[in-house]
């Protein structure tokens, strides 16, 4: 079912591990094209290009891109009571462990009268995306919102693809939690369409140009928000999802096959990996696994994924080759089911999340651990981070120097001033000594 990479006995340079790594064969670059003209024309158009779009691209016509007040409020009043109470207790979750992601101010006194202080601003004005292609995901609007709204944004507007089923409405339990946390401008957009408007802002609808656009999307989502930085920030370009697990034979073989098809669920581009020391504890996953592919609701979509390139089994020698590769393959979410935990967890330096232990399975963090699902795919967790309070925060430094303080360092103004030909640099600080 999952293809083997076998490394044991091997030595492999960083190179040729980067090299052996799975990965599904998406290519944000080639959509980059058809993406430019669709932004373009919400540029030139405005709202009759994002109701086209719609038109053809989500086959449903919205009335318009902007949700009335009323819509959203009885979208509110229609959640039902098990899953309003769910959402309650995920928001709570993630909006307390949200706050632990806002770093408080910091003053450095660097001599007497010298100090810089840095304060983390937020971003004034954001736009969230909340797919609705494949799935509807009202728990990527909690992931979205909230810390936006724990990291201090003043100006939060979201936007989910219309609805073929639902009329051309954006999905009514999306609709719903936004209202729920408070969020009063959403538009029924999608696609690259969505992301343009947000970068560039729609004239006649009231929506103005966004500081940062976050949120997961597929291919045309990633291309528009590679295309659209330099005229609003982004998170990330996001992938389908992966889930990395490396596993020991005292790890449970049920629960990582589980895990393995929870993931693949999402999307037959999805990567599923079991990293193990143990041949024996492998075989016994793959039988698991082959009977919960068999019986899952989602089967075609999960084996297909399961037995694509981007998925695998990787047997290693040890814990540590076990680790290297990990890191070399960069998870949005990897597991660690073995007997010394933090003896791994000590030598991971790459993942979007980290669950640790039988029981903290991916699906935990999907929902209602506190933590944040929208993660770095495709190995960009080798250099970003998931969403989170400081996604929407800058840190910005103050300068207070007195006259004492600046004529102390003169010297050095004025030394590298001279040395960069930049007289005018020095004399800037000279006219405040020499006064004429
Ligand atoms: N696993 C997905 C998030 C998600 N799962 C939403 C279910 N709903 C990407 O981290
Ligand atoms: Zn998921």
């Amino acid at each position: 079912m999952l293809r083997t990479i076998d490394l044991r006995g091997t030595r492999p340079t960083q190179r040729e591990l980067l090299a052996l790594v799975p990965r599904a064969a998406t290519d944000v670059s080639a959509a980059l094209e058809v993406v430019r003209t669709l932004i373009d024309d919400v540029r030139e158009r405005g709202e009759a290009a994002l109701l086209d779009q719609a038109e053809r691209l989500d086959r449903v016509r919205p009335s318009a891109v902007r949700v009335p007040a009323e819509e959203l409020e009885e979208a509110l009043a229609g959640l039902a009571p098990d899953i309003r109470d769910a959402i309650e207790r995920t928001i709570a979750r993630v909006r307390a462990a949200s706050a632990a992601q806002v770093p408080p101010p910091e003053t450095t006194v660097l001599g007497d009268g010298a100090v810089i202080e840095q304060r983390w601003q937020p971003v004034t004005r954001v736009g969230l995306y909340v797919p609705g292609g494949k799935a509807v995901y009202p728990s990527s609007v909690v992931m979205n919102v909230v810390p936006a709204q724990v990291a201090g944004v003043r100006s939060i507007a979201l936007a989910s693809p219309p609805q073929a089923a639902f009329g051309g409405r954006v999905h009514p339990t999306v609709a719903g939690v936004a209202a729920l946390l408070g969020i009063t401008e959403v538009y029924a957009m999608g696609g690259a369409g969505a992301i343009g408007a947000f970068a560039y802002g729609v004239d006649g609808i009231g929506l103005d140009p966004v500081q940062r656009v976050t949120g997961p999307g597929n291919v045309y989502v990633a291309a528009a928000k590679r295309l659209v930085q330099g005229v609003t920030g982004i998170d990330a370009e996001a992938g389908p999802t992966d889930i990395l697990v490396i596993a020991d034979d005292s790890a449970n073989a049920d629960f990582v096959a589980a895990d393995l098809v929870s993931q693949a669920e999402h999307d037959e581009l999805a990567a599923a990996v079991l990293v193990t020391d143990s041949a024996a504890f492998a075989d016994e996953v793959l039988e698991r696994l082959a009977e919960r592919v068999a019986a899952t609701r989602h089967r075609d979509r999960v084996r297909e994924a399961v037995i694509g390139a981007q998925s695998a089994l990787v047997l290693v020698d040890d814990l540590v080759q076990a680790t290297d590769f990990a890191n070399a393959f960069g998870p949005e979410h990897l597991e660690i089911q073995v007997r010394d935990t933090d003896d791994v967890l000590s030598r991971i330096e790459n993942a979007g999340a980290i669950f640790v232990g039988a029981y903290s399975p991916v699906s935990l963090g999907d929902y209602a651990a506190g933590s944040n699902h929208v993660l770095p795919t495709g190995g960009q967790a080798r250099y970003a981070a998931g969403l989170s309070a400081a996604t929407f925060l800058r840190p910005q430094q103050v300068i207070r120097y007195d006259e004492a303080a600046l004529r102390e360092v003169a010297p050095v103004i004025a030394a590298l001033s001279n040395e960069e030909d930049l007289p005018a640099h020095g004399e800037a600080v000279t006219a405040r000594f020499d006064r004429r």
